[in-house]
């Protein structure tokens, strides 16, 4: 997947643009192409249903997001959905009208949240419009969070008379805390993006046809940054979430150490040592390659 890739097939629920192409103020391509070396854009698909999430798009979203994950010349992924009226409306509910208790545990696609929180690689929601149930849970399950003016959030479930599925009862909660988690969830109240901004849970809030620009952007700052240590970092601030205080100290002092002796940490000291810019290796360039940077 080294090379740019793009499917652009009007009935495919995913779209991928990798290596992304630098947007302009109005959110379209600039021309000619500009690449963010490091960066995939995957898009949701659907914009006609407002990108409902179905059990085939969840599937493939995990498919193509793991994909990346496993090519070492992707270093920062941003998510987002097409359109201008919706990031996602939630699990597709028609879909999910028709089914049953055993028939969700065993479909593939539920598992799509988790599968796309598991990925190694930085993950960065664009969220313009609506973010809502599992439209808001697959936000929350990436890494940072970057949201228009007009995007809302809202875990609406509790008026279908059901719970979030797709993780929102623990990473809102973990976000945010339990109270305002309570009140959001009991409630179904929709939160614009300022107040998602407030609270904690979006990264920033720009005009909307900056949104996906400003992503990018983000993922490609992050891109540029060493590689082993940026996966490290993700693991690290992701233990947060998973463990009590202590182990996820060990997980970050165990991750510390097993920084010693990599390219990143060798260039990094002996750059500043050297008083000079440290050179990281450039995205799919192999870790030998950074030896010879000094
Ligand atoms: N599922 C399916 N279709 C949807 C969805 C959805 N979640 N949201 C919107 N659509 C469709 C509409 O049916 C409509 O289609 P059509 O034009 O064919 O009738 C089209 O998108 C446009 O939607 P609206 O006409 O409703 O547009 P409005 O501007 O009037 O309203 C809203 C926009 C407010 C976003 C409204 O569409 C809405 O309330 N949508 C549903 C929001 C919701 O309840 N989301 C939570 C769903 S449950 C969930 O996410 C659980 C997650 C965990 C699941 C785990 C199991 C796998």
């Amino acid at each position: 997947m080294a090379e740019q890739a793009s499917r652009e097939g009007p009935d495919d629920l995913i779209l991928l643009e990798f290596p992304a192409g630098r947007r302009g103020p109005d959110g379209k391509p600039i021309e000619p192409h500009d690449p963010l070396p490091g960066v995939a854009l995957v898009t949701l698909n659907r914009a006609r249903a407002l990108n409902a999430l179905s059990f085939a798009l969840l599937l493939q979203l995990a498919e193509v997001v793991e994909a990346l994950d496993a090519d070492p010349a992707c270093r920062a992924i941003v998510i987002t959905g097409a359109g201008t009226r919706a990031f996602a409306a939630g699990a597709d509910v028609a879909e999910l009208a028709a089914q049953t208790a055993e028939s969700l545990a065993a479909s593939p696609g539920f598992r799509g949240w988790d599968r796309v929180a598991a990925v190694a690689t930085p993950t960065i929601a664009a969220v313009r419009g609506y973010a809502l149930g599992g439209g808001a849970e697959l936000a929350l399950a990436c890494d940072m969070i970057v949201a228009a003016e007009d995007a809302t959030f809202g875990q609406p479930e509790i008026n279908l008379g059901v719970i979030p599925g797709g993780g929102g009862t623990q990473r809102l909660a973990r976000a945010i805390g339990k109270a305002r988690t309570m009140e959001l969830i009991l409630t179904g109240r929709r939160v614009p993006a300022p107040e998602a901004e407030r609270l904690g849970f979006v990264n920033r809030v720009v005009p909307p046809g900056e949104t996906l620009g400003a992503a990018l952007d983000l993922a490609a700052e992050v891109a540029a940054q060493p590689p082993e240590a940026v996966r490290a970092a993700v693991a690290a601030v992701r233990a947060a979430f998973e463990t009590p205080l202590g182990e996820g100290i060990a997980v970050e002092r165990d991750l510390f150490g097993s920084l010693f002796g990599t390219p990143d940490q060798e260039e990094g000291m002996r750059a500043f040592v050297e008083r000079r810019e440290p050179r990281w290796r450039a995205p799919g360039a192999s870790p030998a390659a950074a030896d010879g940077a000094s």
